[in-house]
């Protein structure tokens, strides 16, 4: 079994990439062969300050270390370190209808912010399919976020072998039951995301612990007193969630539990519960990133026995498609 699954260095990472990702990459490690590559090609898609990037890269690195990756057991690593990354991607945007990448929800919500945006913001989900299939992954661990971006790497993967034969293994997508989408504090109809134009919304791994209990203090609720999960409740169905995800619990346990309580209380209760989660890992990340060299080390290994797997699949799309070997 084979797993692959990236996160992008931008800005700091949420409680969102934690249950949607990083936690399930943790836990799956020990029972599979893991590739969690810091996606610094797919950041660039939107403007970056060449610092900020670098400093992003590296804290990043640091971030997965300390919420659980064992890099000696995982392969964790920097996307751009690996060139066949681009490589294939080329010759899959070269068989990838225009039509497909245009309906991309992320494509259509992001060129509509943007402005003068590059070329790149189109293709980039080839380039995402480009990363899972170079391994061979079976399961692509991801937020609700990237399901049609997963979609269209089965499609791509699928287009592929019925041309050129068995190359590729046709990945899935696998999401969490509980933390598949959190939502934004603020704005419970919006997905909780990086770079949200507001931070009271994000409840970022590395906010200090009143930072996250002022933000769950503020955070909207809906009318009315019951802590339910229902559509018409999108803010208390989302603090429900992240009580849950964060206790390892079925909301309908939490739902039960604060039968007849106000929402001050269910409020400080998340809080604490999200603090206490942050907390190791706010200790180990700062022992980590302190150290740059062992980052650098073990990036550098990471990219090695990337580097190794991701060669190997690229020399067979090539023949397949009929380049001359070098
Ligand atoms: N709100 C979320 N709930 C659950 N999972 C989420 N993921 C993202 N948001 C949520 C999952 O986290 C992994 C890494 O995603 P990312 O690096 O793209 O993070 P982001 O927060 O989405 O970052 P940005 O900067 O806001 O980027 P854009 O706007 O490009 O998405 C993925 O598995 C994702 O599903």
């Amino acid at each position: 079994m084979r797993i692959l699954s990236g996160i992008q260095p931008t800005g700091d990472k949420h409680l969102g990439n934690y249950f949607g990702a990083i936690r399930r990459w943790a836990e799956q490690q020990h029972g599979a062969d893991c590739f969690h590559p810091i996606v610094d090609l797919h950041a660039i898609t939107i403007p970056k300050e060449p610092g900020e990037l670098r400093e992003s890269t590296l804290s990043l690195a640091a971030l997965l270390v300390a919420c659980g990756l064992d890099p000696a057991v995982a392969t964790v690593f920097v996307q751009s370190h690996v060139p066949e990354h681009p490589r294939l991607a080329w010759v899959l945007e070269c068989m990838t209808p225009y039509g497909d990448l245009r309906r991309m929800p992320q494509y259509r919500e992001k060129s509509a912010k943007e402005h003068g945006f590059g070329v790149a913001l189109l293709t980039y989900p080839v380039l995402q399919a480009a990363d899972i299939l170079l391994y061979r992954a079976d399961a692509v661990p991801v937020g609700e976020d990237q399901r049609q971006h997963l979609e269209l790497a089965r499609d791509i993967a699928q287009r592929f072998n019925n041309r050129f034969g068995d190359v590729f293994t046709v990945p899935a997508g696998t999401y969490p039951e509980i933390g598949a989408k959190l939502m934004d504090l603020q704005d419970p109809t919006s997905r909780m995301s990086t770079s949200a134009d507001s931070d009271a919304g994000v409840l970022r791994l590395l906010d200090p612990p009143d930072v996250i209990r002022r933000k769950l203090r503020s955070a909207v609720t809906d009318s009315g007193r019951e802590i339910v999960r229902s559509p018409d409740k999108p803010g208390v169905t989302n603090l429900i969630e992240i009580l849950a995800a964060t206790l390892g619990e079925a909301p309908e346990a939490i739902e039960t539990r604060y039968e007849g309580q106000g929402y001050g209380t269910f409020k400080a209760d998340v809080a604490e519960a999200v603090v206490g989660l942050l907390e190791p890992i706010q200790r180990r990340y700062g022992d980590l990133r302190a150290d740059s060299d062992e980052l650098h080390r073990i990036l550098t290994v990471g990219a090695e026995k990337a580097h190794a797997v991701a060669a190997a699949t690229l020399a067979r799309a090539h023949e397949a498609v009929g380049f001359v070997a070098p």
